[in-house]
């Protein structure tokens, strides 16, 4: 049995915040109901299109293991249906505008009187305050979150890093929210509101930087690339490839750096692994000499010592700096390129990379479940066409009869259902 097996999800989610928590929840085994737009579905079914005429990229990788109904929420026989989903399901996803779902006509409040038991799950840009009713995307999340000003290096401007730390990483908190909130009500008997900010979960996943922001008030932070010769204002400043933990690490160039891009790898100089990795790299002399033995001695030099330990990845490729040093529990990692990843075999074993056919688009490569869980397999199948499942949804989840059905079409609540032609 799946472990989310028996829940069931009102997934009015867009985008790729919502969508990835709610795609999570459909791996654990919930059924999640996709409601969208007639006719227009979610707007990432035709963002960044690479073939023609088919669900793009974007919109199938984020929305596996769903079930698709069109419903217009703003017709009044569209009210009606989705007050019958509301009352069908145990949970109500949503990351529109602030706003958007009280103009609709379903506030927490209604929500709440017509379905108790219903959790009612948001993602937001901001939490209560001065901006709480702005819109807002990935980017705007990971500058307002502490993210863009603290990555980077010193003498460039802010930066936004590749993971969408803001979207998913908020899909993920607000998914555990609601399985937690699914705790409480074994308990209590009563759903709850739960709430997702994406400037708190970027400010969440740069905790270290507020460490080291209270640290800057007791002297400078002797791991990052301005000490000793730099300065130091009055906030975090960006670390370039420093590492955020106590321990030194750079990103120094390897062997083909000069045509490759990726040809870099990640170095940690671990106080514990630092006579191994001098003789590693042919410097034994550093292991007693007093100037070099102790992590404080170090801190200083750290430049000179990367510029030496890179003269030596410079003669090995990635995988061979790994291959050396990983053996002496140096800690390293290669920098890996989205096409090696794509094509590493053991990614492709344990599920984390899948293969998913689509009947209009073909064969395209996904990121499966990284959460891995003994009893209850993550299986990935393929996002669903948009309002493919609109008339069984309101056969046998919301028990309406061929001639209500017949109405519903009629009143232009569900608009058109698209059908698989041959899978
Ligand atoms: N039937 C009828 N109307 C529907 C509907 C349906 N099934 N689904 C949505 N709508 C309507 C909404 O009610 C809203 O109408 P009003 O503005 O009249 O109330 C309208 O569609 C647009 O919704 P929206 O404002 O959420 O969408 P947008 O494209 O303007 O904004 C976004 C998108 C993401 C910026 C905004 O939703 C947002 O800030 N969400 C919260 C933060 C978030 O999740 N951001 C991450 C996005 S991923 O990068």
């Amino acid at each position: 049995m799946k472990a989310l097996e028996g829940i069931r999800i009102l997934d009015f989610t867009h985008v790729q915040s919502g969508p990835t928590c709610t795609q999570l929840l459909a791996w654990f085994g919930a059924d999640v109901i996709k409601v969208e737009r007639p006719g227009v579905g979610d707007a990432t079914r035709r963002q960044l299109r690479d073939l023609p005429d088919v669900d793009s990229l974007y919109f199938t990788m984020l929305n596996h293991n769903k079930r698709s109904i069109t419903l217009n929420s703003k017709n009044q026989t569209g009210k009606q249906v989705l007050e019958r989903l509301v009352k069908s399901c145990d949970v109500l996803v949503e990351n529109f505008a602030p706003g958007a779902l009280d103009r609709m006509g379903f506030s927490w409040e209604r929500v709440h009187e017509l379905n108790p038991r219903m959790i009612y799950a948001s993602i937001k840009g901001f939490g209560p305050g001065p901006y709480e009713d702005c819109k807002v995307y990935e980017n705007v999340a990971q500058c307002a979150g502490g993210a863009a000003s603290t990555t980077g290096f010193d003498d460039g401007p802010p930066l936004i890093t590749g993971a969408q730390i803001g979207d998913s990483g908020t899909g993920l908190n607000l998914a555990f929210g609601i399985v937690t909130a699914l705790f409480h009500r074994e308990k209590s008997g009563r759903g709850q509101r739960v709430l997702a900010a994406m400037q708190d979960g970027v400010l969440n996943l740069c905790r270290v930087k507020l460490r080291d922001q209270q640290r800057l008030a007791h002297g400078p932070l002797t791991e990052y690339p301005q000490y000793p010769y730099g300065s130091f204002g009055d906030a975090v400043p960006r670390a370039g490839n420093a590492s955020g933990g106590g321990q030194p690490g750079w990103i120094v160039r390897c062997k083909g750096w000069e045509t490759d891009p990726n040809a870099y790898c990640y170095v940690i100089t671990q106080a514990a692994a630092w006579p191994a990795l001098c003789r590693a790299i042919g410097k034994e002399e550093w292991i007693d000499d007093p100037e070099y033995a102790t992590h404080e001695a170090r801190l200083p030099k750290l430049e000179e010592i990367f510029e030496t330990i890179e003269e030596w990845t410079k003669t090995k490729d990635k995988f061979e700096v790994m291959d050396t040093l990983n053996p002496v529990d140096v800690p390293c990692g290669p920098i890996l390129s989205m096409k090696e990843l794509a094509e590493e075999p053991s990614l492709r074993a344990t599920g984390t990379i899948v293969e998913v056919d689509h009947p209009t688009r073909g064969k395209y490569l996904s990121v499966g479940n990284p959460v891995k869980l003994s009893d209850s397999p993550s299986e990935v199948t393929r996002s669903p066409l948009l309002g493919e499942h609109t008339e069984e949804i309101l056969r046998d989840v919301l028990g309406y009869s061929d001639e209500e059905i017949e109405l519903i079409w009629g009143s232009g609540a569900i608009g058109e259902q698209q059908k698989v032609a041959a899978e």
